[in-house]
Parts: C-alpha cells; sequence; structure tokens
C-alpha cells in the first residue's frame, strides 16, 4: 500500500473519508496502485506497437540533440510502420473499442425490444407511446393503417414490431447510410457525404477499422482517421442514438426530477443494493423488485427498515433520469461504496467495473454480483445472469440475496454524511418544451438568448474519472468557470456526478455560480445551470440538442457553426475516445484533459487538432497543465 495524501486524491470528503478507513483497514485502492505504477511513458504517447509478434516496437520521437550532436533519426518500427501509423492504428482501435462498447449496448436494447413488442419479454413494455410514434417516423414506419379518411391508427405492437425488425437490420447493413445520419443538419450531412464518411452499418465499420489495423493494411494516417470518423458516428448517430431513443420508448422518457447523490445516500438501517455498470435494462427490474411490498416485509424480517437502492456510473444515470433513484458516486467511487461497509450487494452489469471489486469486497461482507455473460469477474463473485424471458424474477433474486446479506454485515458500518439534491432528467425533448412551454417549445429561445449576449455559448462537459488526476477537480473548475462565463453547461456520464455533488444541478446554483446574463435566463425558465442529460450513450441527446439549436434558425446552419465546444476533462475510457471522435466529427471543438494518446507522433496530433477543423469543421485538443492552472488560479481568486 502507498502512503497517501488523500487530499490529493480526490477534492469528494466522502472519497477522502474512506481512503482514510481503508488505509487504516489495510484496504489496497485504485489510489494506491496509481501512486505506485506509473505508466508506461512510451504506451502513453501511442507510441508502442504489439500488433504483431516481431514487437512490440516502440518508437517515441527522439530527444533533442544537444549542441553540436548529430540529431538521431525517428525510429519506425520493424516492418518500417511509421510513428504516425503506429499512433493513428493505436488510437484507432480505441474508437473501436468505444464504439464496440456502445454499439454492443445498442444491440441488447434493440434485440429485448423486439421481444417487448411480440410480448416475450414479461415486465418490460412499451412505456411511452408518443416517443415511439416519433422514432418510427424517423425510421420511416407508419403509425397509422389506410388512406384518407379511412386511416386509423396503428398498435403499438404492430408498430413497435416493424421498427424492431428495421433498426436490427442496421446491425449488419453492408451499403448504404444508416438512418440517424438524416437527423443531422442537411449540411452537415453533405460534409460527410463528400469526405465518404457516412457509416454504412453500426458492425462494418468497427470490423473494417479492425481489418485495417492489422498488421500491413492501412499504413497512411490521413486514411486511418478517415475509417476513425466513420466508425465513430455509427457510434453516436447510431448505436448510442439507437439505445437513447429505445430505452426512452421502454421505460419512459425522462422529464426533470428531484434526485440526489453522494455516499450520504447509503442507509446505516436498510439493505443497500448498489447498482453499477452501463445497460438499464436489468436495473429497471431491480428497482420494481426492491418496491414490492413483500420484498420490503422480508427486509424488515431481517431486521432492516427497507431496502435501498442507489447507482453507480451510468446505470445510476439512468435510474436517476427516469426514477430519481439516488446516485452513490461515480467510477472512481465504486470501491469507496463498499469500504463504506454498508452496501449488501453491489450488482453489475457491463463497461466501468473495476476488477479490483472482487478483491475488496473479500475484506466486507458485500456480495458482487455479476449478472451480465459478456462480463464476469474473477474471484468471490456470484454470477445470475440475465434472461429477459424471466427478468423480474431474475431481479427478487437478486434482491433477496442482498437482504439475506444484511444480517453478515461485520466490519465497522461508516457511511459519510455527504449527499447533494440534485435535479436531473433533461432529454433535449425536455428542453426544448421548458424552454418555450407545449406550444411554441423551441430551441429558438436559447438561440435568442445567444444572440442576445445573455448566453455566450453551450458546452458539453462529460466523462469519466482517472485516478492519475485528482478525482473531480478537473470538471468541477471547468465546470465553474463555463458558468462564470454565462456558458450553459450540458452534462453526462460521470461529469454529471461531479457537477451534483458539488450542488451545481439545482436552479438555486445558478444565482451563486453564474454570470448574470446566464443566471437570468436559468432562473427565467427555472432550469439548473448545468443540465443533466443522461449516461454516457445518452451524448447522443446533446447532439439532437445542437441540431435543433442549428434548425431554430440564427446560429448557422452547421453544428460547427454554434458557440458550442465540448470537454471530458477527465477521461479515461475508450468509450470516451470514440465519443470525442464523434463530437469532432460533428462539427464541435472537443477538448480532453490528462493525456492525449496520439502524442508520440507530433504530425498525427497535428491534424488531429488543426487540419481535421478544415474537413469537419471541428478538432481535437488537449486541456493542458497550463490552461488547468490558470483555471484554477481564476477560481481560487474567486474564492479568496
Ligand atoms: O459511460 S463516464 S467512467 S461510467 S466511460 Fe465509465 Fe467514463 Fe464514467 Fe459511464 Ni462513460
Ligand atoms: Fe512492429 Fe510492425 Fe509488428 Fe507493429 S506491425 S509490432 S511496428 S513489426
Amino acid at each position: 500500500m502507498a502512503d497517501l495524501d488523500v487530499t490529493k486524491c480526490s477534492i469528494d470528503p466522502t472519497v477522502q473519508e474512506m481512503l482514510k478507513k481503508a488505509q487504516a483497514e489495510g484496504i489496497e485502492t485504485i489510489f494506491d496502485r496509481a501512486q505506485t505504477m506509473k505508466p508506461c511513458p512510451i504506451g502513453a504517447e501511442g507510441a508502442c506497437c504489439r500488433i504483431c509478434s516481431q514487437g512490440p516496437c516502440r518508437v517515441p520521437p527522439p530527444k533533442k540533440a544537444k549542441e553540436g550532436e548529430p540529431q538521431k533519426k525517428q525510429a519506425v518500427g520493424l516492418c518500417g510502420a511509421t510513428a504516425e501509423t503506429i499512433v493513428a492504428r493505436n488510437f484507432a482501435r480505441m474508437v473501436c473499442g468505444g464504439a464496440a462498447a456502445h454499439n454492443d449496448h445498442s444491440r441488447g436494447v434493440a434485440k429485448l425490444f423486439k421481444e417487448v413488442a411480440h410480448g416475450e419479454a414479461p415486465g418490460y413494455q412499451i412505456k411511452d407511446v408518443a416517443k415511439l410514434k416519433k422514432v418510427a417516423r424517423d425510421w420511416g414506419v407508419a403509425v397509422t393503417e389506410g388512406e384518407g379518411d379511412e386511416a386509423k391508427p396503428r398498435t403499438k405492437e404492430a408498430i413497435a414490431q416493424e421498427l424492431a425488425d428495421k433498426v436490427l437490420i442496421e446491425f449488419g447493413q453492408q451499403d448504404g447510410e444508416i438512418t440517424y445520419i438524416h437527423k443531422a443538419p442537411k449540411k452537415r450531412q453533405e460534409v460527410w457525404r463528400k469526405l465518404g464518411v457516412v457509416p454504412r452499418g453500426y458492425d462494418i465499420e468497427i470490423v473494417e477499422l479492425m481489418h485495417r489495423t492489422h498488421m500491413g493494411v492501412d499504413q497512411e494516417y490521413h486514411n486511418i482517421i478517415k475509417q476513425c470518423t466513420r466508425t465513430a458516428l455509427s457510434d453516436g448517430w447510431g448505436g448510442s442514438m439507437i439505445s437513447t431513443d429505445l430505452q426512452d420508448v421502454m421505460f419512459g422518457m425522462p422529464v426533470p426530477v428531484a434526485g440526489s447523490i453522494n455516499l450520504g445516500v447509503l442507509k446505516e438501517d436498510h439493505v443497500n443494493i448498489i447498482i453499477h455498470g452501463h445497460e438499464p435494462v436489468l436495473p429497471e427490474m431491480i428497482f420494481v423488485a426492491s418496491q414490492e411490498p413483500e420484498m420490503v416485509t422480508y427486509a424488515q424480517n431481517k431486521g432492516a427498515k427497507g431496502v435501498q437502492l442507489a447507482g453507480m456510473c451510468c446505470s445510476a444515470n439512468e435510474l436517476l433520469m427516469r426514477h430519481g433513484i439516488p446516485v452513490a458516486g461515480n467510477y472512481l467511487q465504486q470501491e469507496m461504496a463498499i469500504i463504506t461497509g454498508a452496501v449488501d450487494a453491489m450488482v453489475v452489469d457491463v463497461q466501468c467495473e473495476m476488477q479490483s471489486l472482487a478483491n475488496v469486497v473479500k475484506c466486507y461482507h458485500t456480495k458482487l454480483i455479476t449478472t451480465d455473460p459478456r462480463a464476469r469477474i474473477e474471484g468471490e463473485t456470484m454470477h445470475i445472469p440475465m434472461d429477459e424471458h424471466h427478468a423480474l424474477d431474475i431481479a427478487r433474486q437478486i434482491v433477496r440475496e442482498a437482504i439475506d446479506n444484511y444480517p453478515n454485515r461485520r466490519a465497522p458500518v461508516l457511511i459519510p454524511s455527504q449527499s447533494h439534491p440534485t435535479v436531473v432528467g433533461f432529454s433535449y425533448e425536455t428542453i426544448q418544451y421548458l424552454l418555450g412551454g407545449s406550444i411554441r417549445g423551441s430551441y429558438y429561445t436559447l438561440n435568442d438568448n445567444i444572440i442576445g449576449g445573455r448566453v455566450r455559448g453551450v458546452a458539453g462537459v462529460v466523462g469519466c474519472n482517472n485516478c492519475r488526476t485528482m478525482h473531480d477537480n478537473a470538471h468541477l473548475t471547468m465546470i465553474k468557470e463555463l458558468l462564470k462565463n454565462d456558458v450553459i453547461v450540458l452534462t453526462t456520464g460521470c461529469s454529471a456526478m461531479t457537477a451534483g455533488k458539488f450542488g451545481l444541478l439545482t436552479p438555486e446554483s445558478a444565482k451563486e455560480h453564474c454570470g448574470p446574463g446566464l443566471a437570468e435566463v436559468c432562473e427565467t425558465v427555472g432550469i439548473p445551470p448545468v443540465l443533466h442529460m443522461g449516461s454516457c450513450v445518452d451524448n447522443s441527446r446533446i447532439l439532437m440538442a445542437a441540431t435543433a439549436c442549428v434548425k431554430a434558425g440564427g446560429l448557422g446552419t452547421d453544428i460547427s457553426d454554434l458557440p458550442a465546444a465540448g470537454a471530458a476533462p477527465e477521461w479515461m475510457s475508450e468509450k470516451a475516445i470514440s465519443i470525442g471522435h464523434y463530437f469532432v466529427a460533428s462539427g464541435v471543438y472537443t477538448m480532453f484533459g490528462v493525456t492525449f494518446p496520439t502524442t508520440g507522433s507530433e504530425l498525427l496530433t497535428d491534424y488531429l487538432f488543426k487540419g481535421l477543423e478544415e474537413e469537419l469543421g471541428g478538432k481535437w485538443d488537449l486541456y493542458d497543465m497550463d490552461m488547468r492552472r490558470e483555471m484554477e488560479a481564476a477560481a481560487a481568486g474567486e474564492e479568496h
């Protein structure tokens, strides 16, 4: 275990408190490992190739020669691959990993949707018929049958069955264009068509990019990045958008709802169940099961007052947005939750679940339950696989496991006191409604405020935590700085949770944190200055909000004309790279923090940071240490 200064690990007091407890109890966490294991500097800049067994070949930029000494040449791989090729291939494989995660999530949702449409998934339903019809229209599925006066509404099942088939076909589609591309502004579609980057299907782009980055295939970096663009677009304007839409249809479209966030939402005298992961399919049923009166009685018979469900990572965002289920924390708090000693079961599905959970639970009574056949964890875990034909039964089994485990609590329980109220649930449709009321609901009101100078722009601040940088600090610093400058913030993922934990997801916070223009707008509309739009697949909602701004008029004819930017100041996952790249491809200036995975090639990084702008109107950038210091100094100046 490392000697940790917990105040440098996180700005979140709950994390600091739990880290102290972990230290006292001898539990190793990711924060210890971050101290003892330094990242490989060559891998960090993308300059290590290990895609064939002649490598790994390392090609970092040569050190600058001392005066009078000859400059060393830039190394190439054994096969002659240049740094540009190697770094581009590594970047591309991150895009592949991220897009695959989102598109495979989406496939699961689409398959469930088909079963629901055919009445083969008991417990699930088509909850939001208005959204079903809206999505059906996007896909060219008729919502009525018969002509003219004879026309009658089709049943929701008939619409859903046809829609499900159309959606599922696009996963394996080989040619043509994916449907949702047509929802982008016309001018954006033309940019993509001209460049030849419109995705044909959701699987094909990932497979082709994997092929092209195999040894000895695509060895021209512009060409590799071009396929990255096509693949990332198949995520943002494809898989992610499908997940968002079909989840809304089945589980309900989010509308503003109150919630609370941080480890303080756990209750010492309740059975605590944490839902952790990304796919809301089983969590929706666990929510139902945990509320059943028999289940509450069962918990009471075991000595608990009830069942407290709380979320972690993006499954949390999904449940929070639709049902107001409290959030226990973001990515770097998963080990911390168990260290409270109060979690009776942590139920995981897919993505962002650290394998170390299996190690931490050994020291507590917590049951770690995996539920997806694609995501098992070695060690002391329990596997209860999801089956959509019996989802509610499985959910009940899981809740009962947690309740049965309640009497086994052993370590001293310590739940941090902090939790903060939030208002969440801002789908792009809801924002439209709030901005203008039901009659002339329109993003025009926002545009009008931008044109009038009250709001200076829109920023999407999204993405992960990363233990290589102080937990939550960069998110909070950046968001506060944006608000101060009258920039409204749209947020998702772990970043949204940071905003919530530090009190920025309430309408009242506008007065305290925003410049006068934005504060006035938030007060008039009654919204928080930071709008929680959901999980990471819900970044598609941000794309739709940007498109709605373009369509409302007055700010240009393309997303790249908007005063809008994207940022993931603490990113760590491959999904973040796919998201960042589809933001860039959609015409957005996109800034990532901590490190950037292509710095091993100046040429390639220059292309991503400058060259792409000429083609796509958007570009990558790095939120580097200098910028950060400046912002932190500005923030500190405010406080003193
Ligand atoms: O999908 S923000 S750490 S939890 S990857 Fe993971 Fe990153 Fe959090 Fe959600 Ni998104
Ligand atoms: Fe080295 Fe080329 Fe093999 Fe990569 S593909 S490991 S650069 S020989």
